[in-house]
Formats: structure tokens, sequence, C-alpha cells
């Protein structure tokens, strides 16, 4: 039987265990990327396994998130990935350079390759054919050092027929999904996308909807790498790293989706939540006060581009506030050249730097009870920064189209579609990237105070009692668990300080409780953790004293974090103990530490009404690690043993 193209990549790389469905195997990774608000966290791991230089094909350290210095915190932080880059051989891509995944795709993107990236959107440069995932920084960070990364891939074939109508965009595509399958409808799959429908989308509109695989929990998104892929790497200059890459002929899927382009229509996410998606139709005419076209998933050239051709000789709704922020450098340069820029000027857009910012409510917050409209990937409750926000989700087309009316419209009521097309070339911006040195012996590691050493993780118990400190529902996020946000973001690379803040928003006694309580448990619903991959969330629990996590699932990133710092992640024999559980209650694990390396699936726990049957589906390494507290020892023992 032919391959698919995600078991042709995994075969290239395969470097531990069998491929076999429900397999847990090993992968080499060729690249890695980091962002500042993981990155400091990251690269401190890097930096405690004691290696010299990085051990991939290519790494790459971008500042794109904390872009506020509004005091020394995050300048410091910039400071120290630059030199921690120059020092272990990675490149830095500075503030204002753009936001990491338009950049990659830039600049690095290679068909066939693997990328491990510090940010749940990684898979954007699936859009270019790699195999590129998310991960939590340890992992990243082992990665760096030579290690594999491990999955278990399952692989959902999403057969595209046909081609997007005007005025419908490749954010229809993936939201589409999403209110099909639900933001765990890709739990524990790679997207594959094949069909004829794929050759009418860019390598850029690919890698919006590869981007928003995220929100389905989804492990990784990949495009095939054809005709469109070798324009865009002509287009960046760097037409000898094309490679074609498809699926045999006759591949089988372990299950398959078929989206007709042709009959998709301009949809929406209401708030908040990113599969909360209904046709525009039936949102229309709401007010709208803030729209924003930005982020990782729609910020590209042609994006914007289609956005001044549609605003041209016109103006932004009076009252209306629209912001334009540029995926990077490199398309606002392109935008200037154009005359993009102007258009979009004139009619009375703001231009904010390349980078993150209002997507994870750094800034650009909307005003008390404000519509916003955003063309971003997530509209988790109060990501904004304003509390009670109303985040909706949807394409640049849709986002236009309320810039001009004032309204939620369907904007096929705007008349001709502008035609965009994607350059021939794009004028190049790679001259702000820093090379590091041949070898960064020497280089100096500069650190300021708000960076604090990573904390020391004590192995697992033999016995023990824990606290349901908190009891949570479905789909909790980790921007629930630990927010981001002005406030929070600059003590990423300070973990006692971070920890003050978990769970702030969802409840403000815990971190006075925990700190009464002793070892505590909590309790969440299906797909908990989903959304970001910042480890804090599960290092900060941790610091406080979480032990246990127990759900009815788990997001995937989230569940690795928890094991990478020791929190035990169970799930129940019988969901119904979740009802029948509350905080306050106190669980016993008798022997559990043995049971666990003993590969026992069954961890019963005496519970308040009696035992209770937990479940912890885990192979053998991540037991080894539980078992050890925590991930970074065990690596760092593991090069020591292999001499490094
Ligand atoms: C996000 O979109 O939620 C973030 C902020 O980019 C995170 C990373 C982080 O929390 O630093 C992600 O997607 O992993
Ligand atoms: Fe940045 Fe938002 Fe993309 Fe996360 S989702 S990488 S915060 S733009």
């Amino acid at each position: 039987m032919g391959r698919n193209l995600t078991q042709k990549i995994i075969a290239a790389h395969l470097v531990e265990g069998d491929l076999a469905p429900g397999r847990t195997i090993g992968l080499r990774i060729d690249q890695t990327l980091t962002q500042d608000a993981t990155g400091t966290l990251a690269w401190l791991e890097f930096e405690a396994l004691g290696l010299d230089r990085v051990r991939t094909e290519l790494s790459v350290s971008y500042v794109d998130h904390n872009l506020l210095q509004t005091d020394f915190k995050n300048a410091d932080d910039h400071r120290f990935l630059r030199s921690a880059a120059a020092r272990f051989g990675a490149v830095f891509s500075p503030p204002g350079n753009g936001i990491c995944h338009h950049v990659h795709l830039e600049q690095f993107a290679r068909p066939g390759r693997t990328l491990l990236g510090s940010d749940s959107h990684t898979p954007t440069a699936g859009g270019a054919g790699m195999l590129a995932i998310g991960a939590g920084g340890l992992d990243v960070a082992a990665a760096m050092a030579g290690r594999p990364f491990f999955v278990t891939p399952r692989v959902l074939g999403v057969r595209l027929v046909g081609r997007l109508p005007d005025w419908v965009a490749a954010k229809d595509v993936i939201l589409e999904l999403l209110r099909r399958r639900s933001v765990k409808g890709g739990v524990g799959f790679v997207l594959e996308y094949f069909g004829e429908g794929v050759q009418g989308l860019s390598v850029p509109q690919r890698g919006v909807i590869a981007n928003m695989g995220a929100e389905l929990g989804a492990t990784s998104s990949v495009f095939p790498s054809d005709e469109r892929t070798a324009q865009f790497l002509r287009a960046m200059g760097r037409p000898d790293q094309f490679t074609p890459l498809a699926a045999d002929e006759g591949a089988a899927y372990d299950e398959v989706e078929t989206i007709d382009l042709d009959q998709l229509e301009p949809l929406i996410a209401r708030p908040s939540m990113p599969d909360n998606v209904v046709p525009v139709r039936e949102a229309a005419g709401l007010a709208v006060d803030q729209v924003i076209i930005g982020s990782c998933a729609n910020s590209s050239l042609t994006d914007l581009a289609l956005v001044a051709a549609a605003l041209e000789g016109r103006r932004v709704y009076p009252g209306l506030t629209l912001d334009i922020n540029p995926g990077s450098r490199q398309i606002l340069m392109n935008l200037s050249a154009s005359g993009d820029l102007n258009r979009l000027l004139l009619a009375g857009a703001r231009l904010n730097q390349p980078g993150c910012l209002g997507c994870l409510g750094l800034g650009q917050a909307p005003p008390t009870g404000a519509v916003s409209l955003r063309t971003m990937p997530r509209n988790f409750p109060g990501r904004s920064g304003t509390r009670d926000d109303q985040v909706y989700l949807c394409s640049p087309e849709v986002a236009v189209a309320a810039a001009l009316t004032g309204r939620i419209v369907d904007p096929r009521e705007l008349g001709d579609y502008p035609s965009v097309s994607e350059p021939e070339s794009y004028l190049g911006d790679s001259a702000n990237l820093v090379f590091p040195p041949q070898d960064g012996r020497t280089v100096e590691i500069v650190r300021g105070p708000n960076i604090a050493p990573f904390p020391e993780l004590e192995p697992l118990p033999e016995d023990l009692t824990a606290t349901v400190i908190l009891k949570v529902g479905d789909d909790v996020t980790t921007d629930h668990i630990l927010p981001a946000g002005a406030e929070v973001l600059p003590l990423r690379s300070n973990i006692p300080a971070i920890s003050a803040c978990v769970f702030q928003d969802t409840d403000d006694t815990f971190c006075d409780r925990i700190a009464r309580s002793g070892p505590a448990a909590v309790l969440g619903g299906e797909n908990y953790g989903q959304g970001s991959s910042r480890e804090h969330a599960a290092l900060a629990p941790r610091f406080l004293g979480v032990r246990v996590k127990l759900a009815k699932s788990f997001a995937r990133i989230h569940r690795a974090n928890l094991i990478n710092f020791g929190i035990v992640p169970l799930t129940f024999a019988d969901p119904r103990d979740y009802d029948r559980l509350n905080q306050g209650d106190r669980l016993e694990f008798t022997g559990w530490r043995r049971s666990i390396l003993d590969g026992q699936e069954d961890l019963d726990a005496a519970g308040p009404d009696g035992p209770l049957r937990l479940i912890l589906s885990a192979d053998d390494r991540e037991r080894r690690t539980l078992a050890a507290g925590g991930r970074l020892g065990l690596v760092r023992r593991e090069l020591q043993e292999e001499g490094r």
C-alpha cells in the first residue's frame, strides 16, 4: 500500500521504535525554533544540559512576543536570548523582525524537514511541506541537544476539492474544520492535506490552515510540496531548497475529511472559543468597534495587500479602529515598496510593529463591552487583556468588510473581489538576522536580575496524599492556568515570581490555598490544557506543589509538559468520578511510585467515598520521567552516558 506524506517524512527521520499504529516513535529533529516568551526557559534548560553547541541543522531564537519594554525585564530577556544564541550556535531574530512563524516560513522552512518549536503554532511551516510540531521548551531544548522527539502519530487526511470562491479565504477552510470537529477534534492526529484543491492554495494560504490546526489540538499539519511551494521558495530567493513531495497514489489515512472549497462560505468564530463557528451571515448586523488584522495566522503580504486593495480610496468606518500588525519586517518592506502601506494609512489604519502584540494581550485591548474582530488564531476568554471581552475570529476579507461598514457583514456584499497574487519575488530581508560565530565558547551569556535559576524538582515520593485544590470544567486552556498579558509575560524567565499568577483569573485564592494545603491535585474535564505550549503552565503549578492532574482527557502538549515536570496526568476509569470529587477532597496514593515504574495502567487512589480507579496511560520513558520528578535530569544523564 502507498504511504502518505506524513509517513514518508517520519520514515526519513525515525530513530526509535517502529512505524506501526498506536506506537510511540522517536523522530530526529532537523530544525528548532524558540520564541522569547517560551525561549528564556528553553535556553536555560539547554544551558543546564552542559553542551557547547546545538546539535541540529538549524536552531533559531526569535523575539516576537514580549516586545513591550516598559521596564528592564523584557529588554534583559532579549539580551539574554541574543547572547545565548551566539554562545550555543543559534540564529537570532531580534525584536521587530517579525513573528517567528512568518519569518521561519520566509527564511528557513524546507520541504521534508522536521521542525520542533516552543510555540503551539509551529505547524505553520507545514504550509511549505515540513513536519512541524509545537512542544514545550524542555522538549525543544532536548531536541537542540540532538535527542529525539516522541510522537504517536495517526494521520487524518483532509481532501480538498474545488477552488475557493471570491471573498472566501484559507481561514474559512480551517474554521470549517473547527466547526466540524471542535477544539479537541484533532488531538492525536497529524492533519495531512491532499487532493486537487491543494493546488489552488499558495504557501501563505496553506500556512494559515496549518497554523490553526493547533486550535484542533492536532500534533501537526502538513501540505504537499509542489509547484506552488517551488514558486514560493523562488520568490523568497531559495529555489535550491525545493524538493517535490506528496503522498503516494491511493495512500491510506486513519480517517478522512473532505472539504469542497466551492461550497465554503465566509465563516466567523464567535466569542470565546475558536470552534464556536457560524457562517458570517448568521452574525451579520452586529456593530463592531475594533478590527485587528495581524498574527501568525493572517498577516502575510497577500493578506495585507488584499486589505489595502479593498480599502483603496475609502475610509475606515467612523469611530472604529483598524489596526494592522504586519507579520514580519519583510512583509512591511514589501507593503511599503508596493504602495499598499500608503493605501492602508490613507484609509485610516493604525500601523503597529511586526509582532504578536494584541494576540496575547500585549496592547490593543478592546474597550469595555466592545466587539473586536481579529484575524488571529485564538479568542480564549480574556486573552485580549479585557475581561469579558467579545473577540471574534475571521479572515482578512471579513475583517476589512467590517472595517468599512462598522458591522459584521458578509464580505461578498462588497462587490468585486480585488485580485491580489503572490509576487514573483519578495524584496528580501534577512539583514537583521544574527548568525552565530563558528565557536561560541568564549561568548558570555548576559543575565538580568529577573532571570532566575531553574528550580530543583525532587523525585516522586513512594506514597502521596494530595488535596483537590481546584475543580475546573472542559476545554480549560493554558491561558486559564497561567495567563499571558503585559503583567505576567515579563516573568516568564522567573518561575518563583510567575508562580504567584497561577489560575489568577479563575480563582484568586488559588495561591493562598495551595500554600496551606501541601501536595495538591487539580481536577479538570475534557481537553485539559489546550492552547499554548507554555511549559510554565506545568512548571509553575509544580513549583507551588501540584503533583497530580486528574482530567477526563488532556491536550497533547500540556500532557507532555506535565510529565516533563513530574506532575502525574491521570484520567478516570469511570468519568462519573469527576462529578463525585470536589474541591477540598483528599486523595491517597499508596506505593504509586513503584506502580508507575512497574508499568501499571490502573492506579488506585483512596478517595473521600472509597477507592477511585484512575488510569495512567504512559510509556516506559514517560514513567521514568515521572519517577525522577522531571525530564531535565534524565536528559542530562543520557548525554553523560553517551559521553556527550
Ligand atoms: C499563544 O499563541 O498562545 C502563544 C503565546 O504564542 C503560545 C506561546 C506562549 O505562551 O508563549 C503558544 O502558542 O504556544
Ligand atoms: Fe504570536 Fe498570537 Fe501567533 Fe501566538 S498565536 S505566536 S501570540 S501571533
